[in-house]
């Protein structure tokens, strides 16, 4: 693989293209410094509409919960049931729109304001997992619903709006667009080699090593090739399942485990509480002729050099394509190498 050549990789998931300039990785830098997020939080914190027992926007009190918690968002962005009576305004070719029901939760990992995903236990991670696939289930009872997507924005950089542990769920009446864009190629790969696209890929990826971050006998973790966040993972399920709760106990054990090791591993590259957006893309709900889809997690982390040099995806990557500069397999080369304790006194 080039290693100082600038070059273009193929993304086959998504059927696009990203640029690697792996000669510019010694440049200054003297933009943008981050803020480090506090290392010292309560265990509670009665301020927090996350916490046990703590009302939230609306007066609503959560319960005394012991592990995990979900709750119908008070701000969702999607609502299941639609008035009916603001038609848009404009209606043309051009300028189209449509309505759009949908239903959105929050999901708290733990009762603990104070840890991460990392800092869990692995039997409570595989709680959230299980979670995971519980809500999946349960609202493709909903027969208008077509997509639901589980995410998780860790960290003030990413957006998050609150540290205690905790992801959201999305849950649409149309496939949303990054899902859509994965659907498509996924189902011209399977057409043309009866194979998920995914499964190709991680046996490739396995062969070759240089990219691969971990493994066990059921999840891999690697830098895809295509990465353009610097320290970006794609987890892939190693038996092709198409929706979470297909996953037998053996299965979610080691997703659990993957997790687990994975942001141990994120926190410890930079000492600090790794921030990421990480989302799961299943199958569609509702939805006949899946067999192409093949169940894998994203993880896209904002920092580049240290705790507090972020990339930006600005300029060229906004305008016209992604560009990263360290490549894919030195950043597995450095997260394959780091220790599976976390740093610090967090330490489970
Ligand atoms: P983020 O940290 O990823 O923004 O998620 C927090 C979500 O919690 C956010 O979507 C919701 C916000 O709407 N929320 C409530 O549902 N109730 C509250 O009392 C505050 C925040
Ligand atoms: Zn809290």
């Amino acid at each position: 693989m080039y290693a100082e050549t600038p070059h273009r990789r193929y993304n086959p998931l998504t059927d696009e293209w990203i640029l690697v300039s792996p000669h510019r990785t010694q440049r200054p830098w003297q933009g943008q410094t981050e803020n480090l997020p506090p290392d010292d939080m309560p265990q509670y914190d009665p301020t927090c509409y996350l916490c046990p027992g703590n009302s939230r926007a609306g007066g609503v009190k959560n319960p005394d919960y012991a592990t995990t918690f979900v709750f119908e968002n008070d701000f969702a962005a999607l609502l299941p049931e639609l008035s009916g009576e603001d038609a848009p305004a404009n209606t043309s070719l051009l300028l189209r729109s449509e309505p759009e029901r949908g239903i959105c939760r929050v999901i708290c990992f733990s009762p603990r304001h104070d840890l991460t995903l990392a800092m869990m236990a692995v039997p409570d991670v595989r709680r959230v997992v299980d979670l995971w696939a519980e809500q999946t289930l349960e609202l493709a009872e909903n027969d208008w619903l077509h997509y639901v997507q589980i995410f998780e924005n860790r960290g003030a950089m990413m957006g998050s709006s609150n540290p205690h542990p905790h992801g959201q769920l999305w849950a649409n009446e149309t496939v949303p667009e990054a899902p859509r864009k994965e659907d498509t190629a996924q189902r011209r790969y399977f057409a043309e080699h009866g194979r998920t696209l995914l499964a190709d890929v991680a046996a490739e990826e396995i062969k070759r090593q240089e990219r691969v971050v971990w493994q066990d006998e059921h999840w891999l973790i690697v830098v895809p090739f295509w990465a353009i966040w610097p320290y970006e993972t794609l987890l892939i399920s190693k038996r092709p399942v198409q929706l979470l709760h297909q996953l037998s106990d053996d299965e979610r054990d080691s997703l659990a485990q993957a997790l687990s090791t994975l942001t141990i591993r994120y926190d410890n590259l930079f000492r600090t509480r790794f921030p990421y957006s990480m989302g799961i893309h299943q199958a569609p709900v509702n939805t006949p002729d899946v067999e192409h889809w093949h169940l894998h997690l994203h993880f896209y982390p904002p920092l580049l050099r240290s705790a507090t040099v972020r990339k930006f995806m600005v300029g060229y990557e906004l305008l016209a394509t992604p560009q990263r500069d360290i490549t894919a397999e030195m950043a597995a080369a450095t997260l394959r190498e780091l220790p599976d304790v976390r740093f610090g006194r967090c330490g489970r």
